[in-house]
């Protein structure tokens, strides 16, 4: 079988994220209802702000505009994440940055699965959130056992998709046929199954213990628990969801608004209650009720660097400490005074961001720079260039995610919005030693994509030797 014959794990991706897009469509309707206003905010964003419409055409974003972003998963053994990683990976999707969301209360760690470079990034950004349920943060013996010994009953991939990406690793790839199947097979363990594996009362007895529990382990397998396409404009798009009968968290998390938008910022609809039938009683089952499954929105800036992080999670904790969101959400207004105000100490626009190494650019040639090749710009520095107009320096999209807005984003779909800030307890050896591989780190990715743009823009120009 010669590689020409493989579907490229891009399109794999692409074909995997529309199907899973339709299967939670269906599954709920509210779902629905949020893409078809995040479409209408970003048509009419588009509308009123020309310079933002014409720097998506300049880097061929349009037609991925309304794609989702990005999903989320929570899985119960280090076996399930192992297997994770290995069916992501037919995909192009490997695991980057590590998140402690013990930071939240609640006893999880996590990675993303992401494509990696450029194009791959280009061609669907599709990425999952995935977290592993840490049984050892259970302080109840008995309960802890209970849980891992549900968990060991079940299998939450198809012997189909086992078999699919064992072919896939062996063979370096899927043909046609076989990439279809393996898609039809991964979307099984997405799958929303509303019988319960467990009794009422084990519910209910995890549920206690905590309810991120119960959703891990009482089920057949780790559905998908929101999809996130992309807003042009997130605070329109807040404003505007109770009007479509939305109700959103108190807040949205992440930076303020900015002229320069940084990083990522996130809201989301209140999980809803959905029926399900436990274990036992009439042939159907118990009756009951369970909340799991959400809508969220993102909105993506700058990646920034080592220390542009510093400097926002330092701006981040002080305003967290200053104000605190109730459980009704009644302060998000003071909330949000406070974080616009502290924030007023990061610089906001490009140029300065740039100079001072607080975020990551992409470097390319502009038609001056090329008609203006000459050995006179051999030992020009990169700053000069820029000036000179014969460099540009575009963005490079932040494509992770935040431990305290997940944080947040979990806290307010496990019933509230009150803000609490815990002691981490990051253990990233066990996480890995779980997935059977190194989690990628994060801005050593950016810091490559910045590095290799600059040494082509540079080639281009002729110019030997960087010396900003
Ligand atoms: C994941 C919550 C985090 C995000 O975008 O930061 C998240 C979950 O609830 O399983 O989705
Ligand atoms: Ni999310």
């Amino acid at each position: 079988m010669s590689a020409d014959s493989f579907v490229h794990a891009d399109e794999i991706r692409s074909m995997f994220s529309s199907a899973m897009s339709d299967m939670y469509r269906a599954e709920v309707p509210q779902y629905g209802t949020l893409m078809e206003l995040v479409s209408d905010i970003n048509a009419q964003k588009l509308a009123g702000d020309p310079v933002l419409r014409d720097g998506l055409v300049r880097n061929d974003e349009m037609d991925r505009i309304d794609l989702e972003r990005h999903g989320a998963i929570r899985l119960g053994t280090p076996e399930e994440l192992f297997n994770m990683r290995r069916l992501f990976a037919v995909m192009g999707m490997h695991p980057v940055g590590y998140y402690d969301l013990s930071v939240a209360g609640v006893p999880v760690h996590s990675t993303a699965f992401r494509p990696i470079d450029d194009a791959a990034l280009r061609r669907n950004p599709f990425r999952v959130f995935t977290s592993l349920l840490r049984l050892e943060l259970i302080e109840d013996e008995n309960l802890r056992a209970k849980a891992e010994g549900i968990l060991a009953q079940r299998d939450i991939f198809t012997a189909d998709a086992i078999k699919l990406i064992y072919l896939a690793e062996k063979n370096g790839g899927l043909i046609r046929v076989q990439a279809e199947q393996f898609v039809t097979e991964a979307l099984e363990t997405f799958r929303w199954h509303s019988d319960a594996t467990v009794s009422l009362e084990t519910y209910q007895t995890l549920c206690d213990a905590h309810r991120l529990i119960a959703d891990v382990v009482c089920f057949k397998g780790p559905h998908i628990n929101h999809l996130t396409p992309r807003t042009l404009d997130i605070d329109a798009v807040q404003r505007a969801m109770p009007e479509r009968g939305i109700a959103p968290k108190a807040i949205v998390e992440g930076p303020p608004a900015r002229h320069c938008p940084i990083l990522l910022r996130q809201t989301s609809f209140k999980a809803l209650e959905e029926q399900v039938y436990f274990v036992g009683g009439s042939p159907k089952g118990t009756a009951g009720t369970h909340t799991a499954r959400f809508g969220e929105i993102e909105q993506r800036g700058v990646a920034l660097t080592a220390e542009g992080r510093k400097l926002y999670d330092t701006l981040l904790a002080a305003t967290r400490q200053a104000v605190q969101i109730n459980a009704a959400g009644s302060n998000a207004q003071d909330y949000e005074a406070e974080l616009s105000e502290r924030f007023a100490a990061f610089p906001d626009d490009y140029e300065t961001l740039r100079v001072e190494k607080l975020a990551f650019f992409h470097y390319s040639v502009t038609e001056a720079g090329l008609n203006a090749v000459s050995s006179k710009n051999a030992f020009s520095s990169v700053d000069d260039l820029i000036y000179q107009g014969y460099l540009r320096a575009d963005p490079i999209i932040y494509e992770d995610f935040l431990p305290v807005s997940a944080a947040g984003i979990f806290q307010s779909n496990l019933g509230s919005d009150a803000q609490k800030n815990y002691q981490e307890q990051s253990n990233q050896d066990v996480f890995e030693q779980c997935l059977g591989a190194t989690v990628r780190d994060e801005l050593t990715l950016y810091a490559e994509r910045e590095q290799a743009s600059l040494k082509q823009a540079l080639d281009a120009l002729g110019v030997q030797k960087k010396t900003a």
